[in-house]
């Protein structure tokens, strides 16, 4: 039984500020108990767990990913907003960093665009260098340094856009798929074209965001905003599959899960266990079996 060695750094960021409702800072502790450290172990991955953060001032995941980045590969749940401090971190040490987005929001809106006022729905304003006259200064936010350039971010399984964003997308040039465009194209170009655009010429690491709202409600129902028409259970194996497969994989922030939001325990429990699914998955499970190598069939003696 040969086992690859990679080694994959565990960080739970229990959290909830950055939106409204309650209990998303239970969304890691759930994906655990629903068997991540197991699975990935049975991948061979060595694991590093770094538990689950406390902190006081909020952004400190920032200089956490920084110190974690030195040793391994990375899965963080958190909530959405605190992709400005994984990826800004992430960054810190890989410069050279692109961004797969899967979500059912784009998460781009300014402070000054903003309707709901949630910072859930701006994180990507503050990383985006082109979009930098947009935003204004806001106190204990000058730490957050503009760390990514638009052709470097793909999105996929958009599907609730508000009109500032749309805007946004459209006039800074942003490359994302829609569910339509995944209606339109199938899952497997859409991948294509993803890594066409962004490791077509180079290779760089990837930054993978991988909202859990990004499926359809039917499988992800524990979730903050979920939205109708969503990936399906294989749309979403397809696109972590490939994801591993480019061996580029660099960093993955797992985020918004919220158990309070199950109507059933069963709900909570179906959510979390498709948020682990999708993370064993980014680290090379395959539908195959192929994950594992044997050398060869025991023989009768
Ligand atoms: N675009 C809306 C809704 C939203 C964004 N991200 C989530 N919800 N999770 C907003 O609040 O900006
Ligand atoms: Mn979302």
């Amino acid at each position: 039984l040969k086992k690859s060695v990679h080694s994959v750094a565990v960080i739970g960021a229990p959290f909830s500020q950055g939106q409204k409702r309650k209990g998303v800072e239970y969304g890691p502790a759930a994906v655990r108990e629903a068997g991540l450290m197991k699975r990935l172990s049975n991948l061979g991955k060595w694991l590093d767990d770094f538990g689950l953060l406390s902190y006081s001032p909020t952004f400190n995941i920032f200089s956490f990913m920084m110190f974690a980045k030195q040793r391994a590969s990375i899965t963080v749940f958190v909530p959405c907003s605190l992709a400005i401090g994984t990826i800004s971190g992430h960054a810190r040490h890989c410069p050279d960093l692109c961004v797969i987005w899967v979500d059912a929001h784009a998460d781009i809106n300014t402070p000054l665009t903003t309707s709901s006022g949630n910072l859930h729905g701006q994180p990507v304003s503050f990383l985006l260098r082109e979009l930098q006259d947009k935003v204004p200064q806001l106190p204990g936010f000058s730490w957050i340094k503009p760390c990514i350039s638009s052709p470097s971010i793909v999105y996929i399984g958009l599907r609730d856009v508000d009109p500032p964003e749309h805007f946004i997308l459209k006039n800074y040039d942003i490359q994302y798929f829609s569910m339509r465009d995944i209606d339109r194209l199938g899952i497997q170009k859409v991948m294509e074209q993803t890594f066409d655009l962004l490791i077509g010429k180079r290779q760089r690491p990837i930054h993978l965001s991988f909202d859990i709202d990004a499926f359809d409600p039917t499988l992800a129902p524990a979730t903050g905003t979920p939205v109708a028409g969503g990936l399906t259970y294989r749309e979403g194996m397809y696109i972590t599959e490939e994801i591993h497969n480019t061996g580029l994989l660099s960093a993955l922030d797992l985020v918004e899960v919220n158990p309070q939001l199950a109507a059933s325990e069963e709900e909570a429990k179906a959510t979390a266990s498709l948020a682990v699914d999708v993370i064993a998955s980014s680290f090379g499970q395959t539908r195959e079996g192929g994950h594992i190598v044997y050398d060869q069939l025991p023989t009768p003696s």
